[in-house]
């Protein structure tokens, strides 16, 4: 079994290289790549369900085949290796393994993570496994989802039966990915599976994923060998004001407050912030929603934090209809993500944008992770995702050139660099995507991988900028001023 290293060691600003140890990924979740949606006793997940509903995902485009990477998982591992990846990140189908989401695991589908990870170590690739990354059981949605309390408690109980299973060969645990998407775009905007529009049950899909977060976290560690490494990762928002006016801060506070310290404040300090509690007050019952034990149980111990960064949040004070300017990058919807948050409108940080127009600003990422260093130190973190959408296609001569994805890598890697320069201990860095996958509500039509898939033939091509990534890789550093790479 393989941990990430366990020390930092900072480098000068005018290095271009990385700490000795430093891990370098790739990333996938199981519902954008795996396909197979029906076999081997996997059922419905909200993500099926919301895909196979007319008008949620563009194009009508679904998970039912993806990349095919459970049946393709072999290829895909061989391809790692060739790019020198030493670590994947990828997430388990809870629907795969425990169909209901409760009851016991069915073993066909926890022999496809078995395969997979043995795959990976076999090939010296250490397996990150993320437990949830959006796919709730859809009979778990229909007995409540999220805004119910029980919900948590089947999550603890899915993280015990993937501990006894994996944990002989995965070293590296996370609990879940981006909440704030499961919560507020779930369950508030509605872009996101299950699609509902209600701020109250937003609020309390919070902060059942985050006691979900804590009982797995007791689960993992129960059930784990000591050497394991648990951690949960967030899309933390880099939020800033458009302008040094008070309403631009005040606004920027109150989409801090719920988009971030939501999560930060009870997993890593133990309590929901005063301000957050004050404006959420009208929506949903606070007292009655946090038992007694509970921000105990959301803030034991993990040995990192995963950070998601793409592009930061800028945002003004808006007077006018009472809910928030909906252009926030997330996906059209009448229904604002930010509860809590009225009144606030966005911007883009520059018109250097991707092809999901988000504005591309490394500098966020660096302000990021030094700005989580300060407030906690001692806390090793991990990039677990950070990449871009372009319009990628084949060549003529079957080569997929993506200079613009070299250059944001390049980018946002030198910001990593520079954190580490600076003082954070950043561990590693996962590249988001491994492969071109289903975007969610995006469906085909945005790529992120460093490998392109042609859907029709499954054919996997590995782009430029899998191969300038793969050789970051080799030397553990960017190229010098002057080299291409
Ligand atoms: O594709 C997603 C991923 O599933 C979660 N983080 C953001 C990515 C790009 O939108």
């Amino acid at each position: 079994m393989t941990a990430v290293r366990t020390e930092t060691t900072a480098q000068s600003a005018s290095d271009t290289s990385f700490p000795p140890g430093f891990v370098w990924g790739a990333a996938t979740a199981a519902y954008q790549v795996e396909g197979a949606a029906a076999e081997d006793g996997r059922t419905p997940s909200i993500w099926d369900t919301f895909s196979h509903t007319p008008g949620r995902v563009r194009n009508g485009d679904t998970g039912d085949i993806a990349a095919d990477h459970y049946h393709r998982y072999k290829d895909d591992v061989a391809l790692m290796k060739d790019l020198g990846l030493q670590a994947y990140r990828f997430s388990v189908s809870w629907s795969r393994v425990q169909p209901t989401g409760r009851g016991p695991a069915v073993e066909r589908g926890l022999d496809f993570y078995r395969r997979l990870t043995d795959e990976l170590l076999e090939a010296g690739i250490t397996p990150v496994a993320t437990l949830y990354h959006w796919d709730l059981p859809q009979e778990l949605e229909d007995a409540g989802g999220w805004p119910q309390r029980d919900t948590a408690h089947r999550f603890a109980n899915y993280a015990e039966i993937m501990a006894r299973a994996l944990g002989d060969r995965v070293g590296v645990w996370t609990t879940l990915n981006e909440p704030w998407c499961s919560a507020f775009l779930g369950y508030g905007s509605g872009v996101h599976a299950p699609g509902r529009t209600d701020p109250a049950a937003t609020l309390r899909a919070a902060h059942h994923l985050n006691l979900a977060h804590g009982l797995a976290i007791g689960a993992l560690r129960e059930n784990l060998p000591s050497t394991a490494q648990t951690s949960i990762t967030l899309n933390l928002h880099q939020v800033r004001p458009l302008t040094g006016s008070a309403a631009d801060a005040e606004a920027a506070r109150r989409i801090d407050a719920v988009g971030n310290r939501i999560f930060t404040g009870p997993i890593l300090d133990g309590a929901y912030p005063e301000d957050l509690l004050a404006d959420t007050a009208h929506l949903v019952d606070w007292a009655e929603l946090v038992h007694d034990g509970d921000l105990a149980e959301i803030s034991r111990p993990i040995d990192l934090l995963g950070v998601n960064y793409y592009s930061p949040t800028v945002v003004s004070a808006a007077a006018g209809d009472g809910a928030s300017t909906r252009d926030d990058g997330h996906g059209a919807s009448a229904h604002s993500p930010w509860t809590g948050a009225d009144d606030v409108a966005f911007h883009l940080a520059n018109d250097q944008l991707t092809a999901m127009n988000w504005a591309i600003d490394a500098t966020g990422l660096h302000t990021l992770l030094t700005g989580l260093a300060a407030s906690h130190p001692g806390l090793p973190l991990m990039v677990t995702e950070n990449g871009a959408a372009f319009d990628d296609y084949v060549s003529p001569e079957g080569r997929v050139n993506d200079p613009q994805r070299i250059a944001y890598l390049h980018s946002h890697l030198d910001a990593v660099r520079q954190a580490v320069a600076d003082g954070a201990d950043v561990r590693g860095y996962f590249l988001w995507s491994l492969l071109d996958n289903f975007e969610w509500s995006y469906g085909y039509s945005k790529r992120f991988g460093a490998v392109y898939v042609d859907y029709g033939t499954q054919r996997r091509i590995p782009k430029a900028s899998a191969h300038w990534y793969a050789e970051v890789i080799r030397r553990n550093a960017l190229p010098g001023a002057g080299e291409q790479g």
